[in-house]
C-alpha cells in the first residue's frame, strides 16, 4: 500500500540523516523531494507546496526541543506536518449502535460492510446486516452470501421494495444484536433521487454512523465525492477503499481530510481481513518508517501470533523457530513485508521478493521442511551442511534444492530483520519512535 509514496518520503528523510548539517540548501532539497513524491501520489499542488513551506519555515525558525539534534528536529517537523495533512484522529466507538453505509456503485460498500462486521465481531460485539439496496436484486444476494461467509445474520428480503419497511423489520428482528449495519442503495452518480432516498432512510434509521465508501484510486476526486455526500446526505466518516494497488492514495487521503469528514477505516484488499482503522499518527509513522508497534501487536494478537515472537524479532533474534512461526501466521497476518512495514527501523527499501502473498504453496513446503529439522538445527541453522540438507529433504519428502531455497530465504529474511530492528530497543530509530510517541 502506498509503496511509492512511502519510498519517496523515506528517501527524502534519508538525505536529511545523511547530510552533514542542516542549512537552507538541504531544506530546499527536502522540500523539493517531498513535493515531488506527494504530487506523484496525486496530492493537490497547493496543498503540497504549502506543506513544504511550513516545514521549511518551522525548520529554520523553531528551536529543537528536548535535547533533539537539528536533524531529529527536522524529521519531527516533517512527521508533524504530514500527520496534520491526513486529518484528525477520530475515536472509534465500540458501543452498540447503527451504522449506515452509503456510496456509489462499485465503491466497495458491500465488501466493506463484511469487513466491518467481522472487525466488530473480533472485538466481541454482535453485528447483523440489513440490506436496503432495493434497486439491484443482486445486491441482496451478494449481502446474503457475504453474511454466511462471515457467520453474521442478515436480513435482505427481495420482495420488499421499500427500504424503510425493510429497516423497520430488520431493527425489530435484530433487537438483540449490538451493531446493525445497513447496506443502502448506490447509483452511478450522486443525483437528487439517491440523495432523497438516503436522507429518508437516514431519518428513519437514525444511524450513529453514516460511513461513505470512496475508492482511493480516484485520487483527489475522492475528496469531491466526499464533499458531495457530506452536503447532500450527511456523513460521519469515510471508509476509504481500494488503497492497495493505487499510486493515487495520497491524493485520496488528503482531499478527504480537507472535507472535515474523518477517514475512519481504510480497505487494503479484497479479502475480509483487509481493513485497517485509520489513525493519522500511526499511518504516517509507518509511512515514513518509524514503525507501528501498536498496529503490529494488534495484528499479532488477532492472528494468534505469539507476542513473544514479535518481541524477539524486534530484538533481532530470529532462528528457524521464529521463522516457522512467521511462516505459519503469514497467511493470517499478511505478508512478511507488511509486517516489516510496521516495525520501527531504518527507512530501508524492501526487495520485491519479500512479498510472500502469492507464495502459499512454497510456505506450506517450507513449514514441513523446518518441522523436519532437529532442535539444534532450528536454533543454529548455520550448522546445516550438505549431509544435513540431504537428510532433511528426505524427511520432508522434498528435493534438496527446496531445502537450499528455504535456507537462502531464511538468511535474507534474517538480514532484513536485523536491518529493521536496527539495534533493537536501543536502536537509533527505535529511540526516535519512542520519543515521538511522547508528543
Ligand atoms: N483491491 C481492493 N478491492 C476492493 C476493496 N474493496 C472493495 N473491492 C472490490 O471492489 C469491487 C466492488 O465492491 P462491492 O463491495 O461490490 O461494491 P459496492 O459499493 O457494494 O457495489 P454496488 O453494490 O454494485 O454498488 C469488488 O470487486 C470488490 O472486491 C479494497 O479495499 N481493495
Ligand atoms: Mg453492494
Amino acid at each position: 500500500m502506498l509503496e511509492k509514496l512511502s519510498e519517496g518520503l523515506k528517501e527524502a528523510l534519508r538525505k536529511i540523516t545523511g547530510a552533514g548539517y542542516i542549512d537552507k540548501n538541504v531544506l530546499d532539497e527536502l522540500s523539493r523531494d517531498i513535493q515531488k513524491t506527494l504530487l506523484a501520489s496525486d496530492v493537490d499542488v497547493k496543498l503540497a507546496s504549502d506543506l513544504t513551506e511550513r516545514i521549511k519555515d518551522r525548520a529554520l525558525n523553531e528551536k529543537p526541543s528536548g535535547g533533539m539534534t537539528a536533524k531529529e528536529h527536522v524529521i519531527k517537523i516533517v512527521y508533524d506536518e504530514l500527520v496534520k495533512l491526513v486529518g484528525k484522529k477520530s475515536e472509534l466507538s465500540l458501543k452498540p449502535g447503527k451504522i449506515m453505509f452509503v456510496g456509489l456503485f462499485g465503491s466497495g460498500k458491500t465488501t466493506s460492510i463484511g469487513k466491518l462486521a467481522k472487525f466488530y465481531q473480533k472485538k466481541g460485539l454482535r453485528p447483523a446486516l440489513i440490506g436496503c439496496d432495493v434497486h439491484r436484486p443482486a445486491a441482496m444476494d451478494q449481502l446474503m452470501q457475504l453474511s454466511s461467509q462471515i457467520n453474521v445474520p442478515c436480513y435482505a428480503p427481495k420482495d420488499i421494495k421499500n427500504p424503510i419497511e425493510i429497516s423497520k423489520n430488520g431493527i425489530e428482528k435484530f433487537k438483540k444484536y449490538d451493531i446493525l449495519i445497513f447496506d443502502a442503495s448506490g447509483r452511478s452518480s450522486l443525483d437528487k433521487e439517491l440523495a432523497d432516498e438516503l436522507k429518508r432512510l437516514g431519518e428513519f434509521v437514525k444511524p450513529d454512523e453514516v460511513l461513505l465508501t470512496v475508492p482511493a484510486d480516484l485520487g483527489q476526486a475522492a475528496g469531491q465525492q466526499a464533499e458531495g455526500f457530506k452536503k447532500l446526505v450527511g456523513i460521519t466518516g469515510i471508509f476509504l477503499t481500494k488503497m492497495d494497488g493505487t499510486a493515487r492514495g495520497g491524493g485520496a487521503i488528503t482531499s478527504c481530510a480537507i472535507t472535515g469528514a474523518p477517514i475512519k477505516f481504510i480497505g487494503t484488499g479484497e479479502k475480509i481481513e483487509a481493513i485497517e482503522v485509520f489513525d493519522p499518527e500511526r499511518f504516517i509513522s509507518r509511512l515514513i518508517g518509524f514503525g507501528d508497534i501498536e498496529g503490529l501487536l494488534e495484528k499479532a494478537k488477532e492472528a494468534e501470533f505469539k507476542p513473544e515472537t514479535a518481541e524477539k524479532i524486534m530484538e533481532g533474534k530470529f532462528t528457524m523457530n521464529e521463522f516457522l512461526e512467521q511462516l505459519q501466521s503469514m497467511k493470517k497476518m499478511g505478508s512478511l513485508k507488511s509486517v516489516m512495514g510496521m516495525m520501527p527501523g531504518l527507512p530501508v527499501k524492501i526487495p520485491k521478493e519479500f512479498d510472500m502473498d502469492k507464495q502459499e504453496e512454497k510456505m506450506k513446503k517450507w513449514s514441513i521442511i523446518i518441522q523436519s529439522m532437529t532442535k539444534e538445527e532450528r536454533e543454529t541453522p548455520q550448522i546445516i551442511d550438505a549431509t544435513r540438507i540431504k537428510r532433511i529433504a528426505k524427511g520432508a519428502g522434498v528435493g534438496e534444492s527446496d531445502v537450499r531455497d528455504l535456507l537462502k530465504y531464511y538468511e535474507q529474511t534474517k538480514k532484513m530483520v536485523k536491518m529493521f530492528s536496527g539495534g533493537g530497543k536501543r536502536g537509533l530509530l527505535a529511540k526516535f519512535a519512542k520519543r515521538f510517541k511522547g508528543f
